[in-house]
């Protein structure tokens, strides 16, 4: 059975289950209060994006103008990213670990909350699109390293070299020193992060990255961790995370996100409460580190917040593609 159906098959049965424990637990009058559930009015399409990405969310735009998915629209505009030689912390071109691999992770959710992600993926450039196949045709969530190299393989994505020259060259700048020092922002460009909302109002999201620059051989990010890089729940929204990885994870980031939208807060709000989660730990030396997020309800209501200055979404609605600077945590 293709993994699809398979989710399709066990989260009917659970929803029935669901359904029918919480009708049979109410008193009539109860019912009436819960039934029917009121669709919201979303401002629909509109693709928003992690940092200064205008070529990546133009694409996605096209793709849902032209009606595709918002599946396909967030496939797409990060497949420019990781497409485009310039950019160091994607794809092709990425900055490689300590030593000199590039190795990329991403992750894909849908609307019916099926997910697809590879980790430590070398040499192939398109991590999202494996990621999409990992969700669609196999009974997993999740591959890595040489598992998901040889997964990619058998399915006709080509093998390439992706260190490019000018990151080869920065590697052996770095080496010099080898201090290993999270970045804060690599010129307004970093992970891609992508949320849609289709012309149908459905949601979906992507995230892909080549990780921290000059991290350890082997070590994985938030960006393909669903929850942490990524989460999207096509009844209340979806959030994607980019900035210093492990503290994203450490607090669930996206996750946390929609959940605190599914509590009544705004994007805006409740990227704002994530961010406090991790700047408020005992000790927190996030003065040091950037953490971004970006996320959008199911009525199409957007927010972003970091904890530094220089973090900005891309958002493409109404025919209008602008990057917005969003606010942050410290105030210099
Ligand atoms: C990671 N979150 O690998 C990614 C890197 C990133 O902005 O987003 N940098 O931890």
């Amino acid at each position: 059975m293709k993994r699809r159906n398979f989710i399709k098959a066990t989260s009917l049965t659970g929803v029935g289950l669901a359904t029918g424990a919480t009708l049979s637990a109410c008193k009539d009058s109860e019912k009436e209060k819960a039934l029917p559930i009121k669709t919201p009015e979303v401002t629909a399409p509109l693709v928003i994006a992690t940092w200064n990405v205008k070529n990546a969310t133009q694409k996605a735009w096209e793709v849902i103008q032209t009606g595709g998915s918002a599946l396909d629209a967030v496939e797409q505009g990060c497949m420019v990213e990781e497409a485009d030689e310039t950019g160091q912390s994607v794809g092709k071109g990425g900055l490689p670990d300590r030593d000199g691999h590039v190795t990329l992770d991403a992750c894909i959710m849908d609307k019916h909350g099926n997910c697809g992600s590879v980790v430590f993926l070398e040499h192939v450039v398109h991590a999202v699109s494996v990621a999409r196949k990992v969700m669609e045709d196999t009974p997993h969530v999740m591959l890595a390293g040489k598992g998901a190299e040889q997964f990619a393989y058998e399915i006709g994505f080509p093998k390439e070299n992706l260190l490019t020259e000018a990151s080869k060259k920065a590697w052996e700048e770095w080496k010099v020193k080898s201090e290993y020092k999270p970045i804060i922002n690599i010129e307004n460009h970093d992970t891609i992060g992508m949320l849609a909302i289709d012309k149908n109002g459905d949601l979906s999201g992507a995230c892909t990255t080549s990780g921290l620059a000059y991290k350890m051989h082997g070590r994985v990010g938030d960006s393909p961790i669903i929850g942490s890089g990524l989460f999207v729940d096509n009844e209340i929204g979806a959030c994607v995370a980019t900035g210093l990885g492990e503290e994203v994870v450490k607090t669930v980031g996206s996750f946390l996100v929609v959940e605190l939208m599914r509590q009544g807060k705004s994007p805006q709000e409740a990227c704002e409460e994530a961010i406090r989660r991790i700047v408020s730990k005992p000790n927190s030396n996030f003065k040091d580190f950037q953490v971004g997020y970006i996320a959008v309800n199911k009525q199409g209501e957007t927010g972003s917040y970091a904890i530094h200055k220089g973090f900005s979404m891309t958002k493409f609605q109404k025919d209008r593609n602008e990057n917005l600077e969003a606010t942050h945590y410290i105030n210099e």
